[in-house]
């Protein structure tokens, strides 16, 4: 029998009947979306597991580790640096907001036409249905699009205590100067919530748990370059949204696993969609457990997806942090170079971005790119002209899409992403 952790969420402050409302919804949609998948590989299992224990044994985990003094750090961005956080013992977890939740209470506080993953994330703290934020010992919110700066206003008074990270916004010598300057400020407030001071060794054992999960990430993300594809564009999905709030070392090792069979399928020439299926790669907004309706319109729709240009992807997982640095302020600046390269679309001008989409593509011999974008995220919105005109300019076929979080538009969007698979040869 299951176990029963309604303890466990009364403890946490949860409001259970709206728990178990998303729970309900939460298990509906991965069945009828991933469960539902043919020829998955095994090693999925790991993370269907990670995926069923979401709320129960991996949040046991958490106050486990709070009980042992090691602190649990929230975030919600790839620019807070997770070595940090491991290398005071603690727990790094990303917040997901990737549902549609008690967006009227939201509304109350912030403009509707704010971004779903800003709402969603306030939505999740109002309705307290998610026991990542209550188990948290401290959010850290960064401030990068305008909508995320002004919510951590709103948040810190409603929902949690929230520590700022500034960040640049400009990638110059004075941006790199603030990022060291708040990256030793978030030094300082983990070593202040764990009582331990950061070591060499400690910082070099963080860095070599994160740089191999990276690692495992890019190698699974380098076997999607095979045709036909050996696995869905919505597992690997699934694999990067895990990779946010795992142990990290048994994530690695289940990543790794999951590899050895992806590559043997590879070698076997096995595919999880007939070879020549019509390749996509997708470029733009994060996509954070559970939205998972544009990766699974697209793979309903005769397209498979090799990559994602995203934070919850390529982004968030290319470049290691250099570790031939012999002291801790070298390994600090080896960690801010990694940081610093990340092209979000909050940075100007971001040119990065537009070789890596076309890198990526390449890649992963991409037939098309599609561009997603949440509705009022005007960073992404605003580059995806940019990105349209250096993927067409090279003769690629582009589709541009924005939709937010409901299910309202999926027929409008299997409509626009049919015509576009068909135009991909499929
Ligand atoms: S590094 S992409 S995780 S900021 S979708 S909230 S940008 S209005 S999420 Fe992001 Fe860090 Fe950049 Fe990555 Fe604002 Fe756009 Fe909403 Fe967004």
């Amino acid at each position: 029998m299951a176990t029963d952790y309604r303890q466990m969420w009364t403890d946490l402050g949860l409001d259970l009947e709206a728990h178990d409302a998303l729970l309900q919804a939460l298990g509906q949609g991965y069945q009828d979306i991933f469960l539902a998948q043919k020829g998955r590989p095994a090693g999925m299992g790991y993370f269907d597991f990670v995926m069923s224990e979401v709320h129960g044994l991996r949040v046991k985990e958490l106050l486990d580790a709070k009980a042992e003094g090691r602190p649990v750090v929230g975030s919600f961005c790839v620019f807070v640096p997770e070595e940090l956080v491991l290398a005071v013992g603690g727990v790094a977890v990303g917040l997901c907001a990737g549902a549609e939740f008690a967006f009227d209470k939201v509304e109350q506080h912030i403009p509707r036409n704010t971004c779903a993953l800003i709402k969603a994330f306030l939505g999740f703290g109002l309705a307290r249905v998610c026991p990542y934020l209550t188990a948290a010992d401290l959010l850290v919110g960064e401030n990068t699009c305008d909508g995320k700066k002004k919510a951590w206003e709103i948040a810190d008074g409603l929902i949690a205590p929230i520590h700022v990270m500034d960040l640049p916004q400009v990638k110059s010598a004075e941006g790199r100067g603030l990022l060291t300057a708040e990256y030793r400020r978030f030094m300082a407030k983990m070593e202040e919530l764990s009582g331990k001071q950061i070591t060499l060794e400690s910082l070099e054992d963080a860095i070599g748990v994160v740089n191999r999960k990276r690692a495992a990430l890019a190698r699974l993300a380098r076997l999607r370059s095979a045709n036909p594809a050996p696995i869905s564009g919505l597992d690997a999905l699934l694999v990067n949204q895990v990779s946010f709030y795992d142990d990290p070392v048994r994530f690695t090792a289940s990543v790794n696993a999951l590899c050895d069979e992806v590559e043997a399928r590879v070698a076997a020439g096995k595919g999880v969609f007939p070879a020549d299926t019509p390749r996509i790669l997708v470029s733009g907004c994060p996509m954070a457990v559970p939205n998972w309706k544009v990766p699974w319109v697209i793979e309903t729709s005769g397209g498979v997806i090799v990559g994602e240009e995203s934070c919850v992807g390529e982004r968030g997982l290319r470049d290691q942090v250099a570790t031939d640095v012999a002291d801790l302020d070298g390994l600090l600046g080896a960690i801010v170079d990694r940081y610093f390269a990340i092209d979000c679309a909050i940075f100007t001008p971001n040119p990065d971005r537009l070789g890596h989409v076309r890198e990526l593509r390449d890649r992963t011999g991409a037939d098309g790119v599609l561009h997603y974008g949440l509705q009022f995220c005007t960073p992404y919105q605003m580059e995806a002209g940019p990105v349209e005109k250096a993927v067409k300019g090279d003769g690629t076929p582009f589709l541009r899409l924005e939709t937010d979080y409901s299910m309202e538009d999926v027929e409008q969007l299997r409509t626009r992403v049919g015509a576009f698979v068909e135009l991909l040869g499929g």
